[in-house]
């Protein structure tokens, strides 16, 4: 591809329900930044923008949680997340919102543009309704049993925790969560993007070539989605919080979240321009987004990768006027101490919060979370990672250059750039110095292939071999020895790791723009810029350097034991609510023992086991229970293995009557217990019992 003329980088609008964590920036938002922060030091013409993502059933959760209204969730969030990343150096262009009236009008001229073509098929479907409630339920906001693991708290959509996708109607016993009804299903009318006939256009097919130059993680997650074959997808909901559906006959319908989001890209760049102060005030939008000279890059985590490589092109590609994204870098997600993290469970590192605890320390963090970035697989945030890691690599390699070398020129040279008489010709000196400039000069060279590849994290490690190579070049020539004996010599020396240090200043940018600007000052010159980085010299003899400090604080072990203990006490107080948590079943209402007494529960010993065919779930078990053999099936295949229950003994329902499934009478039920992380678990009974016996 030829040199883009302009990029326009997005970095996912984050749902405006609750205050920003580390795996938020890791995900999405730092990689942005850096890559933003590149393309801007060379000189390019970048939009970056992002905002808040405004409606969506997760604000209205929030908001019924909270007892405020949608609005008041949204108007309080915003301005959290927005200072945030504010906070963390995130400079975007423009931080949007979708509730503004520029996004409520681009959503609905971009619905209107695709339902005046015929793009949208006219579909009536069954939807559960909440009669009490009087309103349609969004997936979100129905709850039953997951049919694959027996989980009781699925959604409409998924059931978390088997991972499986569902549709409301999948579920057993569902229940609204508005009510705890019941509901009922019932006719609606909405509209659809025939998703399964633009997979066979042209156009997309063409599209498609694209996601070979793309990341393995979309290649895959898209695939595995095309393959199986792309369905229409209702792009309007019936829901009382979002964009209004633009067309008759919608009353009480918004536009579907996934629909309006991504078009808040188009409407904040709009926004930009037309209330930006900046130079690109004159560009005209249609530069930006209708012209095939812009790369469009999105910056997402792995749960959005669906949403931005294949639903929002298709928008694109039907409205017609738009350009499709150039590349669609996604991350895959942080961890934080061995555990998912978890805004519901308080499992996170907010970042208001650790800039209370570790106040102008932002860089630190961003240093540590690019170097742990979850690229090609998730990955873990732990507290005594990053204590290490700043000490050994920020403190003891980058910070401690800096600062040596700037000691020494205050001592030798009053704080300015040494002015050498006669070069070196020492031949040792020499030699180091070769392998020094070899080192720093190839990991320019790797940074800069890292940061065009976005290998953010690779890129960073470069940056610091930059530090090693002129710490390396200090320990091997010694200059506060060799100044006593050769106070020439040392200029250069001097000379040179001066250099590295301006170096290490301008490719600090990205990364660390924090310290890139103290540093600068601290060099005593604001303007240096990326161009340099190539250039040998780029401090000149004589030059004055500015007021020094240090760069870096070491992390102590007090203050990484606070955040663990912070995290033990969150930890407990999950553990503690067992019941809410973990959602076990409700307990079900009294039973006389006179019903118990119904039950004739037996001592088995499984015989045999096998599959059963085209049945996934189904184990079809011989079963002896000492007086008879009985053949049982039992829907526990995703659990047990058939030769793993061969020889177990096993608690029966020996009465339950026979009944037929898959063509095989079933001849009486094994107990089992389940939890709701989908495993279950043998009631098994102690070994020596005589097959047969009761249980009771
Ligand atoms: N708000 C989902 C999320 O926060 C969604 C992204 C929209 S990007 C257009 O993960
Ligand atoms: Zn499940």
């Amino acid at each position: 591809m030829t040199e883009p003329k302009r990029y326009l980088v997005t970095a996912a609008l984050p749902y405006a329900n609750g205050p920003v964590h580390i795996g938020h920036l890791a995900g999405c938002y730092l990689p942005a930044d850096i890559y933003v922060r590149y393309l801007k030091a060379q000189g390019k013409e970048v939009i970056f923008i992002c905002g808040s993502d405004e409606h969506g059933v997760p604000i209205t959760i929030k908001a019924k949680k909270e007892g405020i209204t949608p609005q008041q969730v949204v108007d309080k969030y915003d301005g959290i997340m927005k200072n945030a990343f504010k906070d963390f150096g995130i400079d975007f262009s423009f931080y949007g919102r979708t509730s503004s009236k520029t996004h409520h009008d681009t959503a609905q001229e971009f619905f209107r543009n695709l339902y005046d073509k015929g793009i949208f098929k006219e579909e009536i479907t069954n939807q559960y309704y909440d009669v009490e409630a009087n309103q349609f339920l969004a997936d979100r906001y129905i709850t039953g049993t997951c049919p694959r693991c027996g989980n009781n708290n699925a959604y409409g959509d998924q059931c978390e925790k088997c991972g499986t996708t569902l549709s409301p109607t999948d579920l057993i016993n569902p229940k609204s969560a508005l009510s705890g009804a019941t509901p009922v299903l019932k006719e609606t009318k909405n509209w659809f993007l025939p998703m399964d006939t633009i997979q066979q256009s042209a156009q997309f097919q063409e599209y498609i070539k694209r996601f070979d130059a793309w990341k393995s993680n979309i290649k895959g997650q898209c695939s595995s989605w095309l393959t199986e074959g792309l369905q229409p997808r209702a792009m309007t909901r019936d829901l009382d919080w979002g964009v209004p559906v633009p067309v008759e006959g919608a009353d009480g319908k918004v536009l579907y979240v996934w629909f309006d989001a991504p078009i808040g890209y188009i409407s904040a760049t709009k926004e930009f321009l037309l209330t930006s102060h900046s130079a690109l005030r004159t560009s005209h939008f249609e530069d930006w987004w209708q012209n095939e000279d812009t790369a469009l890059i999105h910056f997402i985590g792995k749960d959005n990768i669906v949403f931005h490589a294949i639903i929002f092109p298709m928008m694109l590609m039907t409205h017609g006027k738009y350009i499709l994204p150039t590349n669609v870098p996604a991350n895959e997600f942080l961890n934080l101490e061995g555990d998912k993290i978890s805004t519901s469970r308080n499992w996170a590192v907010w970042l208001h919060e650790y800039l209370i605890d570790f106040p102008n320390r932002q860089d630190e963090l961003r240093y540590v979370l690019t170097s742990i970035a979850p690229e090609t697989k998730d990955s873990e945030f732990t507290w005594k990672d990053y204590q290490t890691r700043i000490n050994s690599e920020l403190v003891s390699i980058f910070g401690n250059f800096i600062n040596r070398v700037l000691v020494l020129s205050d001592k030798f040279y009053e704080g300015k750039i040494p002015v050498i008489n006669t070069p070196l010709t020492d031949e040792k000196l020499l030699t180091c110095r070769q392998v020094c400039f070899d080192g720093v000069a190839q990991s320019l060279h790797a940074m800069r292939e890292d940061l065009d590849a976005v290998k953010l994290r690779d890129a960073q490690a470069e940056f610091i071999n930059i530090a090693r190579a002129g710490n390396k070049y200090l320990a091997d020539t010694e200059p506060w020895k060799l100044i006593k004996s050769d106070a020439e010599s040392v200029k250069q020396i001097m000379f040179d790791a001066l250099q590295i240090c301006a170096k290490l200043a301008i490719a600090a940018t990205p990364f660390l723009p924090h310290t890139a600007n103290k540093l600068k000052a601290m060099l005593g010159d604001e303007n240096m810029n990326w161009n340099d980085l190539f250039n040998e010299i780029i401090l000149l003899e004589n030059h004055q350097l500015g007021k020094h400090e240090i760069l870096y604080k070491q992390v102590e072990d007090e203050e990484i034991q606070k955040q663990l203990n912070r995290l033990e006490e969150i930890k407990k107080a999950i553990e503690e609510q067992p019941l809410k948590t973990h959602n076990l079943a409700e307990l079900k209402p009294d039973i006389n023992y006179e019903d118990f007494e119904k039950l004739d529960l037996r001592v088995g010993k499984v015989l045999e086991a096998e599959k059963v065919p085209k049945a996934d779930k189904l184990l079809k078990l011989t079963v002896d229970l000492g007086f008879e053999k009985r053949t049982i099936l039992s829907g526990i295949a995703e659990y047990y293995k058939p030769e793993e229950l061969v020889g177990k003994l096993v608690t029966v329902v020996a009465n339950l009557a026979p009944r037929k499934i898959r063509g095989i009478e079933s001849q009486g039920m094994l107990l089992m217990a389940g939890n709701d992380f989908g495993k279950l678990y043998n009631v098994s009974t102690e070994k020596d019992i005589e097959l047969g016996s009761v249980v009771k």
